[in-house]
């Protein structure tokens, strides 16, 4: 058995609140399902399943402000953090199947308590960047990283079960790749904060493959730090990936999507990754699904090694006739 030193630790995280429509939280069994460990195991990997984490019900969860389950996302992405900084301190590769992107608040937090400073890649139709006050939906999923970048703080209001929270990015440190719906209070804080956005326009403009290597060009210029990929599944255009919450046309084409995850292995550096809103009850038809979740599951395969060229272990040897 061949492991070329790829260790992968898997975090289910069966979480629907940070939005409105059931089934996501199922998102993390349906991916199992497609074979994915088996599919990382036949590619090299060492897998650990570590399960779908057990979040707690929460009563009396009534909105704060206009931000929806405040109460149960933050004890969630709580919980999730610990399971993550545990993952690492295994050793692995974090995968977190979601669930909705509000998980994101948690694993980017657990990592960072875990390894220390990170890049972030967030490939997406949407910036998820709302502070709570400029929400126009109170969803948190749309919210994620504004939680986690220091210098949005002093815009975070104090929230239920958020008290364990420290923000641990900076805004340099982030790159978005696949924006293409991004609400107007979004687009100031992006330029607020000079952040690095290749939106689709950007994809069109320069392809893919000088995306990736301005994005990594940007996130190495100083310091190699352990980067977070957060891949939601509704940065692949809807004709691939239908069956997610938000879908927005005009994403990522499929082999666009597995080059950047190809490109992100590369470096050598993926320390974590995100894999959400993959949604079972939101495809019309069961091909829809199936779609859906196979390309999750190979834009996961990408991360870990597997080549479009082909793979072969590196103890492989022609049989002798
Ligand atoms: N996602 N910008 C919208 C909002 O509600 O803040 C959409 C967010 C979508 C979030 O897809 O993870
Ligand atoms: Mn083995
Ligand atoms: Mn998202
Ligand atoms: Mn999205």
């Amino acid at each position: 058995h061949h492991h070329q030193g790829r260790s992968v630790g898997i975090i289910g995280a069966p979480f629907c609140k940070g939005q409105p429509r059931g089934g996501v939280e199922r998102g993390p069994d349906v991916i199992r399902a497609a074979g994915l460990l088996h599919k990382l195991q036949e590619q090299g990997c060492a897998v650990k399943d570590y399960g779908n984490l057990a979040f707690e019900e929460v009563v009396d969860d009534e909105p704060v402000g206009r931000v929806k389950h405040v109460r149960a996302v933050g004890s969630a992405n709580h919980r999730l953090s610990e399971a993550v900084q545990a993952v690492k301190r295994d050793g692995h590769t974090s995968v977190m199947l979601g669930g909705d992107h509000s998980l994101a608040i948690g694993s980017i937090h657990g990592h960072s308590a875990a390894v220390g400073e990170l890049s972030i890649i967030w490939v997406d139709a949407h910036a998820d960047i709302n502070t709570p006050l400029t929400s126009p939906t109170g969803n948190i999923h749309g919210q994620s990283m504004s939680y986690v970048l220091r210098e949005l703080q002093s815009k975070i209001p104090a929230l239920p079960n958020f008290s364990w929270i420290r923000p641990c990015v900076s805004a340099k440190d982030l790159v978005y790749i696949g924006l293409r719906d991004v609400d107007p209070e979004e687009h100031y804080i992006l330029k607020l904060l000079g952040v690095k956005v290749f939106s689709m326009s950007e994809v069109d403009q320069l392809g893919v493959a000088r995306v990736m290597e301005e994005t990594c060009d940007y996130l190495f210029s100083k310091v190699k730090k352990p980067i977070h990929l957060s891949y939601d599944i509704d940065a692949i255009d809807p004709s691939v990936t239908p069956a997610t919450g938000t879908p927005v046309v005009g994403g990522l084409t499929y082999r666009e999507g597995v080059y950047i995850t190809e490109q992100v292995c590369q470096t050598g550096l993926l320390s974590a990754v995100d894999m959400v809103e993959v949604n079972p009850l939101r495809g019309q038809t069961e091909e829809e699904v199936q779609s859906t979740v196979s390309t999750a599951v190979d834009l996961l395969r990408g991360c870990f090694g597997r080549l479009r060229e082909g793979n072969h272990p590196s103890d492989y040897r022609l049989p002798e006739p």
